[in-house]
């Protein structure tokens, strides 16, 4: 019989804890042929990233993922053999009771949010003491030998460079997308949070000599780009251009679609934790706005990812992409930063190949998890 898996998810707000769990329970199904629910407590996030989810049903099926709408009242069932926990999320007090009344005890892991600080090794898969008979564990994703790794399909990477040696494929999904790029146009994906700092790294683009293309999601950063431009409502699709930027709306894809966005694009704004990651799978220089925390513990996480991140790259480019990020981050200027991204594009690309290929030679998350619940038997 098959290993079952229950997975919990809170959203509590974006679309980061649904990206992940979602992206985890597929990939656990489809290559590990495990038998997985998903228990999610707001479908309509869910819907938005994967549109063929029905945010009325109590239970469906998607991608051989057992789905079911987390109910306020909880139903009794029977308990996984493995149960995640993303994210802190509180499991119900009954399915504590069940997971306590099984034969064989459940593995209980709680699955935490991705950071680079380099306590994470050290309390990755470390046990969490509970008064019951349960045992849970502490799974820490990470960029570091002793972490849990990052989530990445199988194949994933072959998936993109054929997508990227196929100019047809690349030009069809854009022209999906409403886009038509000009030869010679740069082109940026942004996904971000509302950013002050944006009107002036939009200024930097727009006087720059070789015309960039952002394409921007629908989402939180619209407000600034309709106050930077001076428009009102901007539905996808839409198209302005001021000076050597064109702006152009585009929709909220499906979860997969989105990877493919990342590919078409030069260089990627993403934000949060998965897109984050995702923009780390295409290879290209990218720059992340980083989910805010309360006294500013994100500012750790960020330092400690950039200083992993340019640990191979020369001081002047290791400081260029540094200042970038720091100034994205904290509502500063970004013009010269940018330029000086600009003036170390070539290295900075190399880079981004570079740790691509280096976090792609871990185990990713899935496979980790897996063996993890292997050695616990
Ligand atoms: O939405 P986010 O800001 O999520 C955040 C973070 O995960 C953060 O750690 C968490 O604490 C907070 O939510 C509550 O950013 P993130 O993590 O990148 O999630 C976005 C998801 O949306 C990701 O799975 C990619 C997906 N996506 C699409 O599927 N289509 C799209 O068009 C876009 C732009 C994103």
């Amino acid at each position: 019989m098959k290993t079952s898996w229950d997975i919990f998810c809170v959203v509590v707000d974006n679309y980061g804890d649904i990206g992940v769990t979602w992206r985890l329970a597929r990939q656990l199904v489809a290559e590990h042929g495990l038998a997985v629910r998903l228990w999610v407590d707001d479908l309509k996030a869910f819907e938005r990233l994967w549109p063929s989810v029905d945010p009325h049903l109590a239970s469906q099926w998607q991608e051989g993922v057992e789905i079911c709408q987390w109910p306020q009242q909880w139903q009794a069932v029977e308990a996984a053999d493995v149960v995640v926990e993303a994210f802190g999320c509180k499991l119900p007090a009954d399915y504590r009771h069940a997971m306590a009344a099984r034969a064989t005890p459940a593995l209980w892991v709680n699955l935490e949010y991705l950071s680079a600080e380099t306590w994470v090794s050290g309390c990755h898969g470390l046990p969490s003491p509970q008064p019951d008979r349960l045992q849970k564990y502490f799974f820490f994703p990470g960029f570091e030998a002793k972490t849990g790794g990052l989530l990445r399909e199988a194949g994933l990477l072959a998936q993109r460079q054929a997508f990227e040696g196929d100019a047809q494929a690349r030009q069809a999904f854009l022209a999906s997308l409403g886009v038509d790029t000009a030869a010679g146009e740069r082109l940026i994906s942004l996904f971000a949070y509302e950013n002050a700092s944006l009107a002036e790294w939009l200024d930097t683009l727009a006087d720059d000599s070789q015309p960039t293309r952002v394409l921007v999601p629908q989402g939180r950063i619209l407000g600034d780009v309709q106050a930077w431009l001076g428009v009102g409502a901007l539905p996808p699709g839409a198209v302005h251009q001021r000076g050597g930027v064109t702006l152009q709306v585009v929709p909220f894809v499906r979860q997969d679609q989105y990877d493919r966005l990342l590919w078409c694009c030069d260089f990627n704004a993403v934000r949060g934790e998965d897109s984050f990651v995702r923009a780390q799978w295409a290879g290209r220089p990218l720059l992340w706005h980083i989910y805010e925390q309360e006294e500013y513990a994100h500012w750790e996480k960020l330092e400690a990812f950039l200083a992993l991140y340019v640990e191979n790259l020369s001081p002047s480019a290791g400081q260029a992409l540094t200042l970038l990020w720091r100034a994205w981050n904290q509502g500063l200027s970004m013009a010269e930063p940018w330029r000086q991204v600009l003036a170390h594009w070539d290295e900075l690309q190399a880079n981004a190949q570079k740790w691509c290929e280096k976090q792609a030679a871990q185990p990713d998350l899935a496979s980790a998890l897996v063996n993890f619940y292997r050695n616990w038997i």
